[in-house]
């Protein structure tokens, strides 16, 4: 009599050892009684995560080795479904002008349908002014879990995006977050919230893995390419197209990556009428000092400190500074009518038929 869990690990083996569909059941030999019964092959969901991906109750420590070597990682639902339809629903009143109205974009006409709304949009930055739906995000315990393992016990928020991306709508070229929002000790960290599953179809995030590691922030240049928005791209970085990684994830899952990492998105190509949503934040320690924007009153640049920002984990060092305000919403260009309007004034796509005035 063969053991029952020796009988599953034997029936297991067939399966796996016959990669065609055997007869239901046949002889060995003819003169043999015993007779193998081969279960039809089974397709069987690989139970195997993917390398980077993590469950909310994942180890801490391999989560954190997994980031430090690769500055990225995925928390896979870091949100449910009802907090994404949520954070959908409040996307659509943010961007019909219910929640404030938005620089040079008038509250839309309640006859508007929704999606002829939504699709005027590529994104729109500093949400969580807006919404308190959008600024409950910074507080998750899945995310603040996260940003703890990462970054440390101290972790302030300062920014946020809230990315529509509808069909046609251009992706980001490659650059480094910490060009724009510098940390004093490379803590800065994006949390990106998929709002709805992003594929390589659909404009997802691509990382080069490991680009973080140097240390060094690459220079940037224009562009021309229509592909991605007025942004520019940094160039002349040791790492080739080919080794970049495409980050698909299910909506509710949430991608968090360095200041530091290269990374960046392609056109959304699915059919017309759909979305790429994502809400990205951002974080560093509390314990770095934030010399970003404009110092007020001319302060030397290595004492100020950005103080429009979120406690969202431990203890804010320098409390004693105060909290202010500084960022007002507004929409992000998608580069479709020109780059005049972020700061890229004579940044002409390659196939600009006319230079502009
Ligand atoms: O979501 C995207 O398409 C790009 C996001 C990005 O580049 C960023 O958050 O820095």
């Amino acid at each position: 009599m063969i053991p029952p869990r020796r009988r599953a690990a034997l029936a297991r083996r067939r399966t796996l050892c016959y990669p065609f569909r055997p007869p239901h059941e046949f002889r060995l030999f003819p003169n043999f009684r015993l007779r193998v019964r081969l279960r039809p092959i089974e397709i069987r969901k690989s139970k195997i995560a993917k390398p980077g991906y993590f469950s909310p109750d994942a180890d801490p420590a391999v989560m954190k080795a997994f980031y430090e070597a690769n500055g990225y990682l995925v928390l896979e639902n870091g949100f449910t479904p009802a907090q994404v339809e949520e954070l959908k629903r409040e996307t659509t009143l943010i961007c019909r002008g219910e929640r404030g109205e938005l620089p040079d974009h008038p509250k839309a006409d309640p006859a508007e349908p929704d999606d002829s709304v939504l699709s005027r949009y590529l994104c729109i930055h500093f949400p969580h002014k807006l919404s308190a739906v959008m600024e409950g995000t910074f507080h998750s315990a899945p995310t603040v879990k996260t940003l703890t393992t990462i970054i440390g016990p101290n972790v302030k928020g300062m920014q946020s995006m809230l990315f529509i991306k509808s069909s046609g709508k251009p992706g980001q070229a490659w650059h480094q977050d910490e060009d724009y929002i510098p940390s004093r000790d490379r803590t800065l960290t994006g949390s990106w919230i998929a709002l709805d599953r992003a594929t390589v179809e659909n404009g997802c995030l691509w990382v080069l893995p490991g680009s973080h590691r140097p240390g060094i922030l690459w220079e940037q240049r224009w562009h021309g390419d229509r592909r991605f928005d007025c942004a520019e791209e940094s160039v002349n970085f040791p790492f080739t197209d080919d080794q970049a990684v495409p980050v698909e994830v299910e909506a509710g899952s949430v991608v968090f990556f360095n200041g530091y990492l290269l990374h960046r998105s392609l056109p959304n190509q699915a059919p017309a009428g759909t979305y790429r949503r994502s809400l990205v934040n951002h974080f560093m320690s509390c314990e770095s000092r934030m010399p970003w924007g404009k110092t007020p009153d001319n302060e030397h640049n290595a004492h100020y400190d950005y103080r429009d920002i979120i406690i969202v984990a431990g203890a804010d060092p320098y409390a004693y500074r105060g909290y202010t305000s500084i960022q007002t919403p507004s929409v992000r260009p998608s580069g479709q009518g020109g780059c005049d309007k972020w700061g890229g004034a004579g940044n002409k796509y390659s196939d600009d038929s006319a230079p502009k005035a």
